[in-house]
């Protein structure tokens, strides 16, 4: 018998390595898309799949009460700060097969859960099934709930209800089959509890409209590109249906909201779109189950509930495993909100696939604030082909798409949980950089991502920059790379242990996808090699257009190195990332910018790491020309003796260089990128300020404008004073990888910095976690208090590495 199993192992062990090899062939990345095709990729609703395909299917959760016809309104679909949830925030999200979902929605009195569990396998993204409850938050209340689920094909394909229809509603298991030439043929089942409970029917008019004991259908044809209207499609199918009830002379008297709200049970013909309701009071639980026809297993109810419980655990242990939470002494509850963050990162991971609208016929001229509006007038926005994008987002409800230097923190965070994951994020962004070297900052594909911006904030301009942070995630990837190497942790024993510890669920278990890569020095060297050329292309594009005029070339200047972000207005600049942070006004084109000067600086010797490992010995020489430069005029140009800081530069009436000083985050670009040595007294000083309790130092981490500055908590505050995770985790990053560890002056005063700013940061962020059930987009520095927009699960959820110490 153990004979048998060895062999056994050993085959599968040899399969996994034949198919390992088969994989390189065709697409470094192919490996993962098979576990990554479906997946929880509409991170704007409150809970939904699709595939990760231009046109497909969607599907989506909707729920109103039903106690009043005013509950009516409060229809849930789409993330909405004014519905008023009081907590919707994935628990366990794996990324791949797993998640698990929380939501308290006390207007309906009703907590619910999604739990979705996925079975990769088949050749055509394999199975998912997600299992929803839900149970009254105050069981005194009364709770009747109107519970839906839609089901929309777009592009080619068919679905087809296979039931038979009935006009009082449907029994307690729906069937849905369907062909499309991505998924193959499939079969979705809807099952519903049988301790679901409607009690019954009261109204004796009403009872003849619908049996509220069934599950209530409707099946309409709904043109491509439309699905993700889902909820506006119901309510105009309700209130058509409520019009026609209250027209009817023979109504006496309207019915109650569970006769009036439920669909009329029809099919159109050739619908795409199915949706089915069920009326319920109390407690209830629902199975959908996506059965893949082309997947050897299939996944039911009971292997659902079986395999939530063993993922459950494996999170846990590949949690503790990744971070070590609980090894550096982190209580239950602590581990819980690091799990929860990070799972929320992830669960805001979407798929985006549509036009943005690019405006080309800006040019650099846009320099204050009347000439830009003028401009507007004459403008040009046209829409782009069609772009996909494979991203994670800031915010489920309020920013659900991809912001370029969001992308590279997100992906500090994530690459750490699943490094391929994170690498087809990555070259999903890197793809989208053009041939001009320009990618958008913020990207606004289709219909229903532009459906939350308003429309002045909608166009991109392609002489506009953000801050190139996804080279911050490329430089973690080349780290863990080389680290795996040197301890050589996995190896293959290790790997066929990992499958058999497992069950048939995870034929893909993600702990081997994670380290495909980086098990493969030549793999990894590939994904680079591919990733390069764009890279490149970036650099020299915000060497190209971003490029800064030198006053005083050859006086304080050793070359012509400086930056200007491009797309000012007097009060913002946007492209900064540090939107209404202080800067020179009005803006002059002859203005500089230190921490545009640093990040190309970074990018420099970025890309000059990334040269060496690709052999590209020419391009690394060139890069390192322009780091050299670059250091040199950032010290020569920016610092200012009399403020003792790095600082913006314009020129004044009689066009002399002046400096325009903000103390706050600007001034820490020179040392978060690490662009200064040890033993620079210039680092000293940054030192002092960030530690000053009236500069930058708050209980609650590091205010972005000192407290000293005369723009301190003015205008519209954003990036005025209030604390973010992004700069203060890049904060402690240097510190702990170089200034509070390497030999220097100042190791010791960066070392209190270091353990103080930590534990700071990481009270108050779960403090208020605790206290309010989300992170925020920004937290008080006066009282800690989050602020802004909730959740935002973004570059706050970096919290989760500062616990951990993985920079
Ligand atoms: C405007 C308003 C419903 C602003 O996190 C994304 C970005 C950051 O990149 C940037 O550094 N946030 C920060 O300053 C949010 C940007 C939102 C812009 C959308 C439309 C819609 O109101």
């Amino acid at each position: 018998m153990f004979i048998f199993n060895l062999i056994y192992i050993l085959l599968f062990i040899r399969n996994s390595l034949t198919e390992y090899v088969d994989y390189q062939k065709t697409s470094i990345l192919a490996a993962s898309n098979d576990s990554l095709l479906w997946g929880t990729y509409r991170p704007n609703l409150y809970f939904g799949t699709r595939p990760r395909l231009p046109e497909s299917l969607l599907t989506g959760l909707i729920w109103f009460g039903i106690e009043n016809a005013s509950s009516f309104s409060q229809i849930r679909h789409a993330c909405d700060q004014g519905d008023g949830l009081d907590e919707y925030s994935f628990k366990k999200h794996d990324g791949r097969n797993f998640a698990i979902q929380t939501l308290s929605d006390s207007k309906n009195n009703i907590k619910l859960k999604t739990e979705l569990l996925k079975n990769s396998g088949g050749g055509h993204g394999g199975e998912w099934a997600v299992r929803i409850s839900g149970t009254p938050i105050n069981n005194n209340k009364p709770s009747g709930i109107s519970f839906l689920y839609y089901f929309g094909l777009e592009g080619d394909g068919s679905i087809e209800l296979t039931n038979p229809l009935d006009e009082m509603g449907l029994d307690t298991q729906v069937e849905l089959k369907g062909e499309t030439p991505d998924l193959g043929q499939f079969s979705i089942i809807l099952k519903e509890d049988p301790n679901n409970r409607m009690p019954s029917n009261v109204h004796s008019k009403a009872s003849e409209l619908a049996d509220l004991s069934k599950i209530q259908y409707w099946g309409h044809l709904v043109p491509d590109g439309d699905i993700w209207r889902a909820k506006e499609l119901l309510q105009s199918h309700l209130i058509s249906k409520y019009q026609n009830i209250i027209k009817n002379p023979e109504t006496k008297s309207i019915p109650p909201p569970k006769y009036l709200f439920a669909l009329k049970n029809e099919v159109k013909e050739n619908s795409n779109f199915f949706i089915f309701q069920k009326m319920i009071e109390g407690p209830f639980q629902f199975d959908i189950i996506f059965q893949s026809n082309s997947s050897p297993i299939h996944l039911d109810s009971e292997s659902l509930t079986s395999g939530l419980k063993s993922k459950s655990q494996e999170f846990d242990q590949r949690f503790e495993k990744t971070f070590g939470l609980s090894e550096k002494g982190f209580n239950d509850s602590q581990i819980y909100f690091a799990q929860t963050i990070m799972s929320n990162l992830i669960g805001g991971i979407g798929y985006f696939y549509g036009s943005s609208i690019v405006d080309r016929s800006f040019t650099d001229s846009d320099e204050d604030e009347e000439e830009f509006w003028t401009k507007y007038r004459e403008a040009d926005p046209r829409l782009t082909p069609p772009l996909a994008l494979f991203t994670a987002t800031p915010s489920r409800p309020f920013f659900p798409r991809g912001f370029y230097w969001d992308e590279g923190f997100h992906q500090l965070l994530i690459g750490k949980w699943d490094n391929d994951l994170s690498l087809d994020i990555i070259k999903h962004w890197v793809s989208l950089i053009d041939n001009d070297g320009w990618v958008a900052r913020e990207q606004i594909l289709g219909e229903e991502a532009r459906s939350k911006v308003p429309e002045e904030f909608q166009i991109q301009y392609p002489h506009y920059a953000n801050p190139p942070t996804l080279l911050m995630a490329i430089k973690s990837f080349m780290l863990r790379v080389d680290n795996l190497e040197n301890k050589n942790t996995i190896n293959i024993d290790d790997i066929g242990e990992q499958i058999f510890s497992d069950h048939i669920l995870s034929t893909t278990d993600p702990t081997i996808i994670s380290s495909r890569f980086m098990l493969d020095k030549k793999l990894a060297n590939d994904f680079l090699k591919e990733i390069y050329p764009k890279l490149k292309l970036n650099y020299k594009w915000f060497r190209r257009t971003q490029w800064g005029e030198v006053k005083e070339w050859g006086r304080r200047a050793r070359s012509r190195e400086a930056y200007r972000w491009r797309g000012r207005t007097p009060g913002h600049t946007l492209t900064s990332g540090l939107d209404d942070y202080p800067r020179p006004t009005p803006p002059h084109p002859a203005e500089l910018h230190v921490d545009l000067m640093c990040w190309v600086g970074f990018m420099a010797r970025s890309l000059k790491e990334i040269a060496e490992r690709l052999e590209e010995e020419d391009d690394a020489d060139d890069y390192t020309k322009e780091y050299k430069n670059i250091v040199a005029n950032l010290n020569d140009l920016h610092w200012s003796e009399e403020h003792d800081a790095f600082c913006d530069l314009s020129v004044d009436e009689d066009e002399e260089s002046i400096f325009v000083c903000h103390k706050g985050y600007l001034s820490l670009f020179p040392m978060v990128l690490e662009l200064l040595p040890n033993d620079s007294p210039k680092l000293g000083a940054i030192l002092d300020m960030i530690y000053n309790p009236s500069e930058l130092w708050s209980k609650y981490g590091l205010r972005s404008l000192s407290k000293s500055d005369r723009f301190f908590h003015t205008g519209e505050d954003y990036w005025r004073g209030n604390v973010w995770m992004n700069i203060n985790y890049l904060v402690l990053s240097s510190l702990y990888k170089n200034y509070a560890v390497i030999e220097g002056p100042y190791k010791e005063k960066a070392k209190t910095i270091y353990k103080e700013l930590r534990i700071n940061i990481i009270e108050n962020v779960y403090k208020e976690f605790e206290r309010t059930g989300y992170v925020w987009e920004q937290y008080s520095e006066d009282t800690g208090v989050g602020l802004r927009s909730h959740p935002f699960t973004g570059w706050t959820s970096l919290v989760t590495l500062i616990m951990a110490e993985e920079y």
